[in-house]
């Protein structure tokens, strides 16, 4: 070839239009939008996807179940105020997912579940494609928001719409869903490069308006027992200062729902945790903050709310208010602004509710208090709740900084009201839905995010949903420990067959008797543990949190200790007439 013909060749080769597909678009998106890490499952049609995200820089952390990946998605939201991001194949990988986008909507976390979907055409016409499912529709009632991208030049725009979606006043979980051909779909690279959107402020500030608050402000002030309730609407807020500020300067006592345990530590003397039930009952007025009316409030009403009272309601969704009882002063906008007005409102003086109130707080907090020590200081033999999260409390205690993640009935309940926390959203629990399964997505989420140690509590039976995630937790080396209150059973490992001709049947709640957890973990390479008794549990935990690795702790409980549904007892329909 002539030096003129070799020289046009190379000039066209380096003329050639520089292409982009919807691989690249969907990753260039979300990393334009500051998202780092993805949560999921791969398999057909996003395996590519997967991988190039690990190539191009960003974390891709691989479950064994999408219901997990989706759960560390949801808490990585409600961590960070950005979505959690959880991958999936279509149909069965889209509904595994789906639980935990479900789940994340409900609790008012905000993340995306972005799934893979079979051919529009043949999906459509029910033609029997592989994995075929309708998703978009599908996860319309479980998702604050359902979107699908069918051109590679609306990625830009579809994953800014997602993010701002799942975000934006109430927080919540969106469906995204990416057909095959998308993602092979080409554009020119400038053409993609123009098509991205990076979303502009999208956690927008609602200032409340400057009544609502003197409503507020003026309700309060005539309070004679005012009770200040925080939810985890507040700890996701992220306007610590203010909160803490604005009940220190109110001297009002507050209640932390469970996960908003620890925005102001646990020791604070303005807590009423330790009589809940007599300031709920008793409160003339409560400010609500970041909390809903829901069940785990009772709704507002009924004995455990005893005389009438008034209610304030700080929350970003107006349609909160009145959603069961009536709200006399709403104050709508986001957490942070509305508690900015509030502090401005009492700038110049408030006066701290009288003593006839918090002296008979500070009464029944001792008495109870009192009461709860001498609980916990006995050593029954077996080990029971009490003695265990004695143990418990008393390492976390040295660790401020670690996560917790909590499931189980009374494995849940003992440990919300026994366990102390310091910092805010370090506690991650069942939430709103009571949900059994969330341990070890949350632990790896939580993990994750925050690079910190976590702890889980577990049920043996809660445990048991996410259980194959430890082989996950090992596979990254992740700091997790997992404690597993082993009562051999749901509740209970104690109860009898009812059918004794059924011989090798057990109770509908009891599982294998004496189960070594703690092996399941050495089968990955973690260290596992088999205590006891509490100074072993201590010794164990303490040792597993400086090694800063995979553990496994299975802590034997009695197996009468619990209760039926842990404090839930009440919710249980009550049997019929009609003979068993
Ligand atoms: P808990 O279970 O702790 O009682 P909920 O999940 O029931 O809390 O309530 C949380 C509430 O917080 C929801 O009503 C939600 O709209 C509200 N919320 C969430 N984020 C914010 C925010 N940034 N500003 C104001 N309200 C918020
Ligand atoms: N399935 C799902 C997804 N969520 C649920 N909440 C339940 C079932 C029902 N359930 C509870 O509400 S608590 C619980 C179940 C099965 C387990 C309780 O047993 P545990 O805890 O071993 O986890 P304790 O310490 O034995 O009470
Ligand atoms: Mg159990």
């Amino acid at each position: 070839m002539s030096a003129g013909l070799e020289q046009a060749a190379t000039a066209t080769a380096n003329d050639a239009v520089e292409m982009t597909d919807g691989f690249h678009l969907v990753i260039d998106a979300l990393k334009l939008n500051d998202i780092d890490t993805i949560f999921g499952l791969i398999g057909i049609p996003i395996t590519d996807l997967a991988r190039l995200a690990q190539s191009e820089g960003m974390r891709f952390i691989s479950f064994r179940h999408e219901q997990h990946a989706g759960n560390a998605a949801a808490i990585a939201g409600y961590m960070t105020q950005k979505p959690g991001i959880c991958l999936t194949v279509s149909a069965p990988g889209f509904l595994n997912g789906l639980t935990a986008l479900a789940n994340a909507t409900t609790n008012c976390f905000p993340m995306i579940l972005i799934s893979g979907s079979s051919e529009r055409e043949i999906v459509d016409l029910q033609q029997g494609d592989y994995e075929e499912m309708d998703q978009v529709n599908a996860a319309k009632p479980f998702a604050k928001a359902s979107y699908r991208i069918n051109k590679a030049e609306d990625i830009g725009i579809g994953i800014a719409r997602a993010i701002r979606s799942a975000v934006s006043g109430r927080p919540g979980g969106v469906y995204l869903d990416l057909p095959a051909k998308l993602l092979s779909q080409t554009l020119t690279a400038e053409q993609g490069k123009k098509s991205l959107v990076r979303v502009v402020d999208p956690v927008p500030r609602q200032i409340p308006a400057p009544d609502s608050v003197q409503r507020a402000l003026d309700l309060l002030k005539g309070a004679k027992r005012p009770l200040i309730l925080l939810g985890k609407g507040a700890a996701y807020a992220q306007a610590d200062a203010d909160i803490r500020a604005f009940v220190e300067k109110t001297g009002i006592p507050y209640l932390p729902m469970s996960m908003a345990k620890g925005l102001l530590p646990d020791t604070h003397a303005q807590s009423a945790s330790a009589c809940r039930s007599f300031v709920l009952a008793e409160a003339d007025v409560v400010m609500i903050i970041g909390a809903r009316l829901n069940w785990l409030l009772s709704h507002g009403k009924g004995k455990t709310w005893g005389g009438p009272k008034q209610f304030i309601q700080v929350d970003i969704s107006p349609t909160e208010a009145d959603s069961n009882v009536a709200i006399a002063a709403p104050v709508i906008g986001d957490i942070g602004s509305c508690m900015s007005a509030m502090l401005a409102g009492i700038a110049s003086g408030f006066a701290k509710p009288g003593a006839e109130w918090t002296g008979a707080i500070a009464e029944r907090r001792e008495k109870n208090m009192a009461k709860m020590a001498a609980t916990l200081e006995k050593n029954p033999s077996p080990m029971n709740y009490h003695s265990a999260l004695r143990a418990i409390r008393d390492v976390l205690k040295t660790r401020p900084d670690i996560n917790l993640v909590n499931e189980g009935a009374n494995a849940l309940d003992f440990t919300r009201s026994i366990v102390d926390q310091y910092q805010p959203r370090k506690r991650f629990d069942s939430g709103t839905w009571g949900i059994m399964g969330i341990g070890m997505g949350y632990s790896v989420g939580a993990a994750v995010v925050s690079g910190l140690p976590v702890v889980a509590i577990e049920g043996d039976s809660a445990f048991g949903f996410s259980g194959m995630e430890l082989e996950t937790v090992c596979r990254y080396q992740l700091p997790i420990t997992t404690i597993i209150f082993n009562n051999n059973g749901i509740y209970k490992g104690s109860d009898p067959n009812l059918n004794p001709k059924l011989k090798n049947d057990v109770a509908v709640s009891a599982f294998v008797k004496g189960a070594r957890y703690d092996k399941m973990i050495e089968a990955f390479g973690g260290v596992g543990y088999h205590v006891t008794t509490p100074a072993e549990l201590s010794k164990a935990l303490t040792e597993a949190i400086a090694a800063g690795k995979p553990a496994l702790i299975n802590a034997v409980i009695d197996e009468s200790a619990g209760t039926e549904s842990g404090r839930l007892t009440n919710l249980n329909p009550k049997k019929g007439a009609t003979k068993s």
